[in-house]
């Protein structure tokens, strides 16, 4: 059976501040945009999105099991679980759906905490400091690695 043409997009706890409050970091953008950007990238290789924001870790899992019968791929900017979270990282892992990995800012330029996520290594794609611009380039990137899987 061929892969669903349609990606999850999980933003995690937060990102629905965007554009209310630290622009210098992350824009002026907001969650919305960012579902438009994501949603108009996927749609020029004629996939759809599924969208879910939470500040509520146990949701985003719940949601990232659901893409296992129904997504080909999951683009994800997990927030600041991204360097915390074992359980986020288990759940992307145990659904062994592609992973597109996204920062907004450059998440290397700043606090070393920041440095270290637990799902960089379970991703197949990782964009950062492209600001939300990147998450068109994550949706570009993953695809290819699902267009990858199906030729095999
Ligand atoms: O750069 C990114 O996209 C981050 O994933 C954003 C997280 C941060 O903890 C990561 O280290 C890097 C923070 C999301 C909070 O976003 C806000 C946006 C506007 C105002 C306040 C918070």
């Amino acid at each position: 059976m061929s892969a669903p043409r349609r990606l999850l997009l999980v933003n995690g706890p937060n990102l629905n501040l965007l554009g209310t409050r630290e622009p210098e970091i992350y824009g002026t953008a907001t969650l919305g945009d960012v579902e438009r950007i994501t949603q108009d990238a996927a749609g020029r290789h004629g996939f759809e999105v599924r969208a879910v924001q939470s500040n509520h870790e146990g949701v985003l899992i719940d949601a990232i099991h659901a893409a296992r019968t129904d997504c080909a791929g999951i683009v994800i900017n997990p927030g600041g679980l991204t360097h915390t979270s074992v359980v986020l990282r288990d759940a992307l892992s145990g659904v062994a759906l592609p992973v597109a990995e996204v920062h907004i800012s450059d998440v290397n330029a700043r606090e070393e905490f920041r440095r270290h996520s637990y799902v960089a290594d379970i991703a197949a794609v990782h964009v950062v400091g492209e600001g939300v611009a990147g998450y068109a380039t994550a949706v570009d990137l993953l695809i290819d690695v699902i267009a990858g899987q199906s030729e095999g």
